[in-house]
């Protein structure tokens, strides 16, 4: 028999009830000192008939900030406001992991700590915006990490990790994505480094390989999985020079490790999915060698058609959907039902209150 979109799947600890994926979707409205508040709890709740919710991305330390109103899970508030969501999650039946972020050179010194650079694998600043109280504006100039500040940055996303399961969360996702931190040392294109975090392939995987290796340490495995991006160009990322063997390199390193699933967007985030050859399918077969259970996890531009088909010829174990969870919370219904699906205003994606956040209705409670 074949698999259907609409069947239940293992996910390390996590028994989900759909291999629907709702996906990290930044929406910059947490409350004063970045605490989640009870109005996303509402809204995660709202959509917890995914099979899976990962979070929004939240910082892992102040440093790893780098746009206005994002929450963190650094602080006993944070913690405690992230509680609401998970329970919210949880009562409706639901599962939610967070997503677990450090933006390195992606930020603004008004958004810093005592307005210091951010940080980052190199002093190349990029050539992005970002979002602060001022509107968009351009990235800071960044500062190098140094060799001696590296055990830090792994103990801030391990003592995130631990802050994670406190808060209710059913596990993490790392965001190993869209050129921030753990892509600013992975990527020749950003990482200008010559110590032992930069240069060769091991040399610049290493930082994501400690970073996950602590994380499995403290919460485990079957609750951990990352998020990679091999091609996209976001956030003045170009392709690394030798993208299909770094990350056939990093991928197999993280099956070895038994990860509980890996989450992969094909092509440009949020655009074009032909962004360049890049074989995905070589990817998922080097994660699944030695670890048969790891859940493949694919998003970007899928339609109900294409991710019942990747489903069903076992392409993959799992299909994300961002935007359209935005503007459908009770997308799983209306995928199941081939009900039409409500557009988003993107006049209220980032910031703001529960306008085109907690509002969009559901079809069963539609007037
Ligand atoms: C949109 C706006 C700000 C941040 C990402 C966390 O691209 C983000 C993000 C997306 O992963």
């Amino acid at each position: 028999m074949t698999t259907s979109l609409f069947d239940p799947v293992r996910l390390g600890k996590v028994e989900c009830a759909n291999r629907i994926v709702m996906a990290p979707l930044t929406r910059d409205r947490a409350g004063p000192h970045q605490v989640p508040t009870p109005l996303m709890a509402t809204y995660y709740g709202q959509r917890a008939g995914a099979g899976l919710i990962v979070s929004e991305a939240t910082q892992i330390s102040a440093e790893g900030q780098g746009y206005l109103d994002t929450p963190g899970i650094y602080s006993e508030a944070q913690v405690a406001g992230w509680r609401r969501v998970t329970e919210a999650v949880h009562a409706k039946g639901g599962k939610i992991v967070l997503q677990l972020w450090h933006v390195g050179r992606i930020s603004h010194v008004s958004l810093q700590p005592n307005g210091q650079s951010p940080v980052s694998s190199t002093a190349t600043r990029a050539k992005a915006k970002t979002f602060t109280a001022a509107g968009f504006e351009d990235v800071s100039a960044p500062r190098a990490l140094r060799l001696e500040e590296m055990p830090r940055i792994v103990a801030d996303y391990r003592a995130a990790a631990r802050h994670a399961i406190d808060a209710g969360f059913d596990g993490v996702e790392i965001h190993g994505a869209n050129n921030y931190l753990l892509e600013q040392f992975l990527r020749d294109s950003i990482n200008d480094r010559t110590d032992a975090y930069g240069g060769s392939q091991e040399n610049r995987a290493r930082l994501m390989l400690e970073v996950v290796q602590a994380i499995v340490a403290e919460i485990g495995a079957a609750r951990t999985g990352i998020r990679l991006s091999p091609m996209t160009p976001v956030n003045d990322g170009a392709p690394d020079g030798h993208a299909q063997g770094l990350y056939e390199y990093v991928v197999e390193k993280l099956g070895a490790m038994q990860l509980a699933f890996i989450h992969v967007i094909e092509g440009a985030t949020g655009g074009a999915r032909d962004v360049g050859s890049f074989d995905y399918a070589a990817l998922r077969a080097r994660f699944k060698d030695g670890n048969a259970q790891g859940v493949w996890i694919v998003n970007n531009g899928y339609t109900r058609t294409m991710a019942i088909d990747s489903i069903a010829s076992g392409a993959a174990d799992m299909v994300a959907f961002g935007k359209l969870f935005i503007s459908n919370p009770d997308l799983v219904e209306r995928l199941r039902d081939d009900a039409a699906l409500a557009a988003l205003d993107p006049a209220t994606l980032y910031g703001g209150s529960a306008h085109g956040y907690t509002d969009y209705p559901s079809l069963g409670t539609a007037a």
